[in-house]
């Protein structure tokens, strides 16, 4: 039997990644992006052709907008869609402080449209929520374990996983945490198939510029070759760099949201990497891949700093690994290298 879904939030990161694993598996897809003045669809050039892939436009804030949503995806399909994924989002966080009604309608109030038009029209439709670490805000648990070196002793693990309680520390985590049991109830009283994904963070070379691991890869790459004509750029500001967060690939994160929906029950699940390390050691690690101490080159900048903060993240991706299958496959180390790699090369017009 052909398979089919709608993808809300088509044209951002994990959209793009989405729909290209679905249109591998035989999928038809129908991607949803907002009407915008200018083109958005830089991440989708390499399936826009693609006879499955169909682009339409709608926005989540729009009840209306969300309903001719599902009846065009039903005349595409000629059949009720069978899977909806929620990937869109004012998903950045510091700009969530600057915009909160925007952030709660696009983020919060989207959600609610897409499931009542579930529930009245489309109750067999499977959804995914995109939900995020960020819900955990400073909130975690703490073991004692022992540690590796001589003399050592114990040290603390603070970590999260699917038991411990949502504490959000902004606007965008407010938001997500109302659509997250929004699902959890149209799932309880209406018997919707609605699965959230506890998604910790996850970059890729398509991650969004003001990101925090993208704006130091494109600056280590713009260093990599301004160094090479003997200049020295401007210094990087960035905000506090002691923050912890478990960071993924883009691409292995994807593949757990399929897998969320086809499970013979909905439930919720964490994917994370099971590491973390701070925003000083993601630096670290980016610098190393042209030879550089970051410690030269970045400076804090006051205006990246927040007006709170969620400190330290640190998924369990256990209940994943077991029930789903699910395991990352690329490591910390192996994304940065090709975010940076990739930043390198696509600068390489510019310079070369
Ligand atoms: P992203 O690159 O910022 O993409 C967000 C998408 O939402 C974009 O396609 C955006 O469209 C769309 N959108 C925003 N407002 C909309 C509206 N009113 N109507 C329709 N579409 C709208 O985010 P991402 O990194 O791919 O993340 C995908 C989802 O996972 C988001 O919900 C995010 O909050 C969540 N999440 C992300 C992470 C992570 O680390 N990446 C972790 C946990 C959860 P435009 O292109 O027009 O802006
Ligand atoms: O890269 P970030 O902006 O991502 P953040 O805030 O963790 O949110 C991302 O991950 C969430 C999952 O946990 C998603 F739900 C969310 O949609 C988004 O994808 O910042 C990471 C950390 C923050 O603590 C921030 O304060 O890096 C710190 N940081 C330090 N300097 C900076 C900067 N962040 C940004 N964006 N820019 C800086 O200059």
């Amino acid at each position: 039997m052909s398979k089919n879904a709608i993808i809300f939030g088509v044209t951002g990161q994990d959209g793009s990644y989405l729909s290209e694993l679905l249109l591998d598996k035989g999928y038809d897809v129908v991607g949803v992006k907002r009407r915008s003045s200018t083109d958005t669809t830089g991440r989708l050039s390499d399936i826009v052709g693609n006879v499955r892939f169909h682009l339409i436009e709608g926005d989540v804030t729009d009840y209306a907008s969300m309903s001719g949503v599902f009846s065009q995806a039903d005349d595409i399909f000629g059949e009720h869609p069978q899977e909806v994924y929620n990937l869109a989002a004012q998903s950045h966080v510091g700009t969530s402080f600057k915009q909160p009604l925007a952030t709660w309608d696009s983020t919060a109030k989207g959600v609610l449209n897409i499931l009542e038009v579930i529930k009245n029209d489309y109750p067999k439709s499977r959804f995914y929520q995109a939900s995020t670490s960020e819900m955990f805000g400073d909130n975690y648990h703490e073991t004692h374990v022992a540690c590796d070196g001589p003399g050592c002793g114990t040290t603390v693990r603070m970590t999260q996983d699917e038991s411990l309680p949502f504490s959000p520390r902004s606007p965008y985590a407010v938001a997500k945490v109302a659509a997250h049991q929004s699902v959890k109830l149209y799932r309880d009283a209406y018997g919707i198939f609605g699965a959230c994904g506890i998604l910790f963070n996850h970059e890729s070379p398509r991650r969004g510029e003001h990101f925090v691991t993208r704006k130091v890869t494109k600056y280590v790459a713009k260093l990599h070759w301004v160094m090479q004509r003997g200049e020295k750029p401007a210094k990087l500001g960035l905000g506090n760099l002691d923050i912890k967060r478990d960071w993924g690939h883009a691409a292995d994160y994807v593949n757990a949201m399929w897998l969320m929906l086809q499970q013979d029950e909905p439930d919720d699940f964490v994917i994370a990497t099971g590491e973390t390390y701070s925003i000083g050691q993601m630096c670290e690690c980016a610098f190393d891949c042209i030879g550089l101490d970051y410690e030269d080159w970045v400076y804090t900048d006051p205006q990246f700093l927040r007006p709170a903060e969620v400190p330290h993240l640190h998924g369990i991706p256990a209940k994943a690994e077991r029930v789903l299958n699910w395991k990352r496959q690329i490591t910390f180390r192996e994304l940065i290298e090709d975010m940076v790699n990739h930043d390198i090369e696509l600068l390489r017009s510019e310079y070369v």
